[in-house]
């Protein structure tokens, strides 16, 4: 067996060198680390060992199975780099001298929410991260406890592209990256990962007041030992009131999503009607805001992360939906318009 192991880490090793995008990169993950993938086969294969023998094995393979994730976490984020670094290459170049008769432009309602948002956390110690919007199956659904298949994947119907890759639709999507990206502070330095990534969302939804099918969300975590339930809701709780200034009323009610265990919804007290009852809040008085709670072991350990040892928190605040309350727009399809008569009235009032 230890042969066969040396074989598939040339085979992997080989491999990955001649990986060239992120398609390719997931065919090569799923031969490796899918269900019928070399190493679950490898796994498999152990039953006929004695225990001695099982144990001894068990180790080797979980080491090259950690050492595949990694390798493959690697090649993405430097795939992402080199991708951006060609869109920055193949942007042309243009002369910001040129003198220009158009009147001054004003920052949409969902970039100032996102700012503030931004800055709150900012101020907390948080990083600010960026991610693409084309994702890989892997890192919207299977590293976050949704596999193939999985009722959870119905919630978020999503576009996809003929490469097998797709629009995400949770900015979550970015997890399984931000852990990978910062898991050797957090291990060699004991430095907690808190990270904030706002992104812009996709899905193949039917519209009304207060549902779009493209909208932004804004991920946060923090991972870290001890971190706890009372660390996740202090964190909400100065976000909402530095946004609002104002005291505004929230809920906290149990709520379910595979990469969270326990989970939460914390929603708002309608602004726009003030709790009575109206189209932007689907007559109920309340609008889901941002889902919550603390992160699934399934989750920290895909990220590279022991979950005996650290814990963690994830919230996914949907900004398109503060927009309107803060702002009062009653229809959330109105901030996609592209109408500068609504649009315009809002300035950065901070
Ligand atoms: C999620 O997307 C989870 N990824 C959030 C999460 C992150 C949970 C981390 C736990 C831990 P949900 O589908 O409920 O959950 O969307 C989150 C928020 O995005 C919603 O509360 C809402 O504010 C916003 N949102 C979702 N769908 C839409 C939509 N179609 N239009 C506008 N806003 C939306």
């Amino acid at each position: 067996m230890s042969e066969q192991i040396e074989l598939l880490r040339k085979k992997f090793e080989e491999s990955i060198s001649q990986v060239r995008d992120a398609s390719e990169l997931e065919t090569l993950r799923v031969n490796f680390l899918g269900k019928s993938g070399f190493v679950t086969t490898l796994l498999k294969g152990m039953g006929k060992l004695s225990p001695d023998e099982k144990k001894k094995m068990g180790q080797v393979i979980n080491t090259f199975k950690t050492s595949v994730a990694d390798a493959i976490g690697k090649k993405a984020e430097e795939l992402h780099e080199l991708a951006v670094k060609k869109e920055i290459e193949m942007t042309p170049e243009f002369d910001v001298s040129v003198p220009t008769d158009l009147s001054r432009g004003s920052y949409h309602p969902i970039t100032l929410v996102q700012r503030q948002c931004e800055n709150v956390f900012k101020s907390m110690g948080f990083t600010v991260e960026d991610y693409s919007e084309v994702v890989t199956d892997y890192e919207c659904f299977e590293s976050l406890n949704i596999p193939k298949f999985h009722p959870a994947r119905d919630m978020q119907d999503t576009y996809y592209l003929t490469n097998g890759q797709l629009l995400k639709s949770q900015t979550s999507a970015a997890q399984n990256a931000i852990y990978r990206k910062y898991k050797d502070q957090l291990i060699n330095e004991g430095k907690p990962i808190k990270a904030v990534f706002p992104g812009r969302c996709f899905r193949n939804e039917s519209t009304d007041a207060c549902h779009e099918n493209t909208f932004f969300q804004m991920e946060g975590v923090m991972v870290g030992k001890d971190i706890s339930i009372s660390n996740l809701i202090f964190f909400m709780k100065t976000m909402l009131s530095e946004v609002f200034q104002r005291d505004i009323k929230v809920r906290l009610r149990p709520g379910f999503f595979p990469f969270v265990e326990p989970g939460f919804e914390l929603d708002i007290n309608c602004l726009i009607c003030g709790g009575e009852g109206c189209p932007s809040c689907k007559h109920s008085g309340w609008l889901e805001l941002c889902p919550c709670g603390m992160i699934h072991p399934n989750v920290l350990r895909e990220g590279g992360i022991d979950p005996d040892e650290y814990t963690g928190f994830a919230f996914g605040l949907g900004l398109t939906r503060l927009a309107m309350m803060k702002y009062g727009v009653k229809d959330i399809r109105d901030l996609n318009s592209g109408a500068l008569v609504n649009l315009e009235q809002f300035t950065d009032d901070e």
